[in-house]
C-alpha cells in the first residue's frame, strides 16, 4: 500500500470520520462502516487530508487545468487542495456550485473561476452508488468546460444502484462512471485499502465478518 493511503486511513480513523457499527446510506443500504469527511474539522486535520488527495492526484499524473468542489462538502475540500497545490508550486483556479441559486448581486450558481473551455478536476468526499457525484458533472458540462477527472478521498467500491444493486451492472460506481465519461476517478483509499490496511489490528477485529458480508452483497 503506497504511503499516503496508509497517512490517509491512520488520519480518517483517528479523527474518527471512518467508524464502524450500522449506518443507513444515501442508497438505503445498510452499511456496517461510514466515512465523515465533516469530521476533518480542524485546520491541521483539513491540511492533512488536502495533502492526501494532491499526493494521489499527482501519483496518477492527471492533466487538468481547474478545481471544481460540488456544494457543499467539495467546497472545503476543493479550496484545501487548490492551497496544497498553491503551495507545491501550481496555482490554479477554483470554483463550487451553490444548492440555491441566488437572485440578486452576481447572481447564479456557480462562484468561483469561470469553467468555460477548462479540463475540470472534480473533488468530492465519497462515491458509494455514485449518485450524488453526477448531479455536478451535469452543472460543469452545461457550463462548457471539461470534465478531467474526479478525486474522492474513499471509494467504497460498490455496484451502482439502491437498496438492491441494478442487476445489469458488474461495475463499482467508479469503475462505471470512469468508462462512462473516458476520465480517471481517484481515490485516496478505497474499501480494499481499508480491508486490508484493518485486516491485522485487533481493534478492528470484530467488524470483519459485517464488513466481508457487505462486500459480498453490494461490492463490485
Ligand atoms: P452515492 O450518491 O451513493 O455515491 O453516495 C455518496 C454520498 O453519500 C456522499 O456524498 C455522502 O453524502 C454520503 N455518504 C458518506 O458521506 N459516507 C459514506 O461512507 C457513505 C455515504 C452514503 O450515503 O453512501
Amino acid at each position: 500500500m503506497t504511503d499516503h493511503k496508509t497517512r490517509f486511513l491512520n488520519l480518517a480513523l483517528d479523527a474518527q470520520a471512518l467508524k464502524f457499527g450500522e449506518f443507513t446510506l444515501k442508497s438505503g443500504r445498510k452499511s456496517p462502516y461510514f466515512f465523515n469527511a465533516g469530521l476533518f474539522n480542524s485546520g491541521r486535520l483539513m491540511r492533512e487530508l488536502a495533502i492526501g488527495y494532491v499526493d494521489a492526484i499527482e501519483h496518477a499524473g492527471l492533466d487538468f487545468d481547474l478545481i471544481f468542489g460540488p456544494a457543499y462538502k467539495g467546497i472545503p475540500l476543493a479550496t484545501a487542495i487548490a492551497v496544497e497545490l498553491a503551495a507545491r508550486g501550481r496555482d490554479l483556479p477554483l470554483a463550487y456550485n451553490r444548492k440555491e441559486a441566488k437572485d440578486h448581486g452576481e447572481g447564479g450558481t456557480l462562484v468561483g473561476a469561470p469553467l468555460q473551455g477548462r479540463k475540470v478536476l472534480v473533488v468530492d468526499d465519497v462515491i458509494s452508488a455514485g449518485t450524488a457525484i453526477r448531479e455536478s458533472l451535469d452543472i460543469i458540462r452545461a457550463n462548457g468546460a471539461h470534465i478531467a477527472g474526479i478525486a474522492i478521498a474513499l471509494d467504497r467500491q460498490e455496484l451502482p444502484g439502491g437498496i438492491e444493486p441494478d442487476p445489469s451492472n458488474t461495475q463499482s460506481a467508479t469503475q462505471s462512471l470512469s468508462a462512462e465519461l473516458g476520465v480517471p476517478v481517484l481515490a485516496i483509499a478505497t474499501l480494499a485499502d481499508l480491508v486490508a490496511f484493518t485486516a491485522d489490528d485487533e481493534r478492528f477485529l470484530q467488524h470483519a465478518d459485517a464488513i466481508a458480508a457487505y462486500r459480498q452483497r453490494y461490492g463490485a
